[in-house]
């Protein structure tokens, strides 16, 4: 499946009014990678008119790229109706989609999927075209492809926000592939300025949020789980972020804890190597265990993970100790 594919379906049927949908809180290589296919298809089809919605808005540092470049992004819902195409760009799921889901699975005009993720089984039965490229870092990077295929240059501002996107799902380049130092070589050829366009993705840091992390720090109790460190804070507000503070000063674990009332919510972040060694996953075997013992509801992903859950810090430590020295089997 290819651009030209995707093309010959747009003039097939005529498409005069495209509308490209973003997943839920839009990230920066959702947001990117819509507004720089929007200008390719301007380019390809002329005359067309191209939307970009994202439901329920777009994210924190999407919200820094609207403000810098200019990108148009409806967030109520748009008109399907009047779309003789739809896409769905950085999009796995409908469900990503919150309510407008509903419109995707009643429509009969084509839709067509742009993604990086493993495909969805219900997403391809309802797409006409999907081009799921796991093997691509990025959404941004599958459209720089299409630019490549179609034998077009990116504008200075259309590669721009496609290092963008790359560099935002790569986790500024850790995640990166050879194809994707390719494609950044490539772009920053074309006068992209990778110092600049990386900042542009580094949010500035409120004082209420770095007092939090401060008093993490300030706070923590640090236990020693055979050579592996695990600290425990507690602060009112911004957990997740302290909990990545910890991290980032020397902890394997850390567990920082907020409460309000008699809830108690909970951040765990754990570091790559802590996963990688000891195989234990934050969200399978911590959180949602923490979870179901102080009658709340805890999960996540390998290294962050959270728990909200009835009761006291100090049933937060001490079941979490409990838990981490079972699995490390002490
Ligand atoms: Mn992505």
């Amino acid at each position: 499946m290819s651009i030209q594919e995707i093309v010959s379906l747009l003039n097939e049927v005529r498409a005069e009014n495209i509308l490209l949908l973003c997943h839920q809180n839009a990230d920066p290589d959702a947001l990117c990678s819509a507004s720089v296919f929007s200008k390719l298809l301007r380019r390809v089809i002329k005359g067309v008119n191209v939307k970009i919605a994202s439901p329920e808005g777009v994210n924190k540092l999407s919200k820094v790229l609207l403000s810098r470049f200019s990108i148009e992004v409806e967030v109520s819902k748009p008109d399907f109706e009047a779309a003789d195409a739809i896409f769905l760009l950085d999009t796995n799921t409908i469900q990503q989609l919150g309510e407008w889901s509903e419109e995707i699975k009643r429509t009969d005009k084509p839709i067509i999927v742009i993604d990086h993720h493993a495909s969805h089984p219900v997403t391809e039965s309802l797409a006409d075209i999907c081009i799921s490229k796991e093997d691509s870092s990025s959404t941004c990077e599958i459209i720089f492809n299409f630019f490549r295929c179609l034998d077009l240059q990116p504008s200075l501002e259309e590669a721009t926000l496609l290092f963008l996107g790359i560099a935002f799902d790569t986790k500024h380049f850790i995640l990166a592939n050879s194809e994707t130092f390719k494609a950044v070589g490539y772009l920053v050829e074309i006068g992209v300025n990778p110092r600049e366009a990386l900042q542009l993705l580094t949010l500035p840091m409120d004082v209420s949020e770095r007092i939090a992390r401060l008093k993490a720090g300030q706070r923590l109790t640090l236990t020693r789980i055979k050579d592996w460190i695990i600290v425990f804070s507690h602060v009112g507000s911004y957990q997740a972020s302290a909990a990545r503070a910890l991290i980032d000063l020397g902890a394997h674990v850390a567990i920082v804890s907020g409460k309000k009332g008699d809830q108690v919510q909970v951040s765990l972040r754990s570091s790559q190597e802590f996963y990688k060694k000891t195989g234990i996953h934050l969200g399978n075997d911590l959180a949602r265990p923490l979870g179901e013992y102080m009658n709340g509801m805890g999960g996540g992903h390998s290294t962050s993970a959270g728990m909200d859950g009835v009761g006291d810090l100090d049933t937060v430590v001490k079941y979490s100790i409990k838990i981490l020295k079972s699995k490390l089997k002490c």
